[in-house]
């Protein structure tokens, strides 16, 4: 028996601000797609994510809404659930970093990297502002370029003339926070992880991932390693996240890289902890080796979690689940330029949801998934593929069929007719087809999953098209009743391959031909068995139309509205 278990997490989104559709696309809906997929296959899921809530940015953000930091995290905590659930995120639990659990947990594993030598002290030197009471980050300073004059360059790097900077560079240095250009540089102590000591492990623990990682992960990995690891600072000076458990540095908290990850844990814990049907978080992280832990985000975060995490777990020396496979995603465009939170500019994961329902992001945004290369969102292409693939292909399908079947047969699967070699090709076209969109979503390829997907529908058609049971039925009733009766079980399987990508349409599909979608499974059986599933009299619902076309006004319409918030 198969005792693998999945553990499925999603890169934790930061607290602050609103989801778009860029997040949406980055590591949400494909871990959900994923997850969907494996529990449809079977499998034992656990799927995980949570708000990434430390850092200066919360301390920043509740400053500006004049609410404490707690009150502004459970605040947009409680928002990005919300927008979640609308997209139909199937998460079994969607948690927090800056809980108990996650405290406790990242508390046990600084101590183990203590105890074992790979935390150091050091003092260094950082800009201290006088009126916000608090050191700077080196993005919250901001002043005039010594080697450009850009006046807005900011502590870390110059974004006109791209030259890395160090804070104490900068001319007329003020912080963002408060517009003082009151600072000094001041000596501080903080916490490094030594994470040359832990090279050797770590290259080790990779080279065990050059077959199973895609290319892209492998390679950022192996390039950090190739140009050599450096101590990393692990604590910062602010009042916001979890306070250092170690003499002398109480005044201090975990950097917000140290905890969110270890976030994954604690979430699991909190999971644990809260509903009644969990199971105990170690069966799933610590000494666990029936544990596939598949971890989706943006490719920017793929050093952080084929680096610096996999080594703060290395460095405990105890056995925590270690990332299997990594899907690292590319950038979603708005209109070819970046989705900017600050700048109001692309679709907002709620407001999206406000405009057309959400089965056509989740397939638009999962059939365009920026996976080797960006891609770039308009409301034209969306309109685009919307009213194709969902309407003309996959809509239209149904409906005729559905149509066709009632007013011929009435509301039933029709009765008559043998399998010809019509349908034995059929069924050979779409067992090829069946296979390689499960081997697609088993590798994590979602447009080539998709691309796949189309290609059953229009293999509908054009079943239809060529048998042309119209016609048929004025002639020979028991041909056109078979041929229904085979569009009638395509409408099965397309509900059921559908549901990882459209959930709430493949359940109205299912709805129509009267199949209950639970427990849904996945089609494993041959088609020469599948496409006889239905049979003859089973009782059918009254057709319904379930797309409707976007018109070119509206597509005019919300690329003004969208375009208006650039402003
Ligand atoms: N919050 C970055 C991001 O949302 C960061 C991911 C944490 S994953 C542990 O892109
Ligand atoms: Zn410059």
């Amino acid at each position: 028996m198969d005792d693998t278990k999945y553990l499925i997490t999603s890169a934790l989104p930061y607290i602050n601000g609103q989801p778009h559709l860029g997040h949406m696309v980055g590591c949400l809906l494909p871990s959900d797609v994923y997850a969907r997929f494996m529990r449809q296959m079977g499998k034992d899921v656990l799927y995980i994510c949570g708000t990434d809530e430390h850092g200066t940015a919360s301390e920043v953000g509740a400053l500006n809404e004049g609410l404490s930091v707690e009150d502004y995290c459970k605040k947009y905590h409680d928002v990005h659930a919300e927008i979640y659930k609308a997209f139909d995120l199937s998460f079994d639990y969607f948690g927090r970093t800056s809980s108990e659990q996650n405290k406790e947990i990242t508390y046990h594993i600084f101590e183990q990297l203590d105890k074992n030598g790979y935390i150091e002290e050091r003092t260094i030197k950082q800009v201290y502002s006088i009126d916000d009471q608090m050191f700077l980050a080196d993005r919250y300073i901001t002043g005039t370029c010594p080697y450009c004059g850009y006046d807005k360059a900011r502590g870390d790097q110059c974004e006109n003339c791209t030259k890395v900077l160090d804070p104490t560079d900068l001319i007329d240095a003020k912080s963002t926070i408060s517009g003082s250009g009151n600072l000094e540089v001041r000596e501080t102590k903080h916490l490094f992880i030594k994470l040359p000591a832990l090279e050797e492990q770590l290259k080790k623990w990779l080279e065990t991932k050059e077959y199973s990682w895609p290319d892209v992960a492998y390679s950022i990995a192996k390039k950090w390693l190739k140009e050599g690891l450096q101590e990393r600072c692990i604590t910062r000076d602010l009042k916001w996240g979890f306070p250092v458990p170690k003499p002398g540095f109480e005044d201090k908290v975990f950097y917000v890289w140290f905890d969110a990850p270890i976030g994954y844990i604690g979430i699991t814990k909190q999971w644990s902890d809260e509903k009644p049907e969990s199971r105990h978080w170690k069966d799933w992280w610590l000494n666990a080796p029936h544990v596939k832990h598949v971890e989706f985000m943006g490719k920017d975060n793929v050093p952080f979690h084929t680096i610096t995490f996999p080594a703060q777990l290395l460095g405990t020396q105890e056995a925590w689940t270690q990332v299997d496979f990594l899907k690292g995603m590319s950038y979603l465009t708005f209109n070819g330029g970046k989705f900017s939170k600050s700048e109001h500019r692309g679709v907002f994961a709620a407001d999206a949801v406000a405009e057309f329902p959400v089965d056509y992001w989740r397939y638009w945004l999962m059939a365009n998934a920026p996976e080797s290369s960006d891609a770039s969102f308009t409301f034209e292409a969306f309109a685009n593929t919307i009213n194709k693939d969902l309407n003309d292909v996959l809509g239209n399908f149904i409906n005729r069929v559905m149509k066709m079947t009632t007013n011929n047969f009435g509301p039933v699967v029709p009765q008559g007719g043998d399998t010809t070699d019509e349908e034995k090709a059929l069924f050979t076209r779409m067992d090829e087809l069946v296979n390689n969109y499960t081997t697609f979503l088993t590798e994590l390829e979602f447009r080539k999953a998709f691309a796949t997907l189309r290609e059953m529908w229009v293999e509908g058609n054009n079943y239809i098209a060529r048998n042309e049971p119209w016609k048929v039925v004025k002639t020979d009733q028991d041909r056109a009743a078979c041929i229904l009766r085979t569009a009638l079980n395509l409408i099965r399987i397309y509900a059921i391959l559908s549901a990882p990508i459209m959930p709430q349409t493949a359940a109205k599909m299912l709805n129509l031909i009267n199949v209950s979608s639970e427990p849904l499974g996945w089609i494993n059986e041959p088609m020469a068995e599948a496409l006889i599933c239905l049979k003859p009299g089973h009782p059918l619902c009254q057709p319904e139309l379930l797309f409707s076309k976007i018109p070119p006004e509206k597509v005019e319409e919300l690329a003004v509205k969208y375009k208006e918030k650039e402003a």
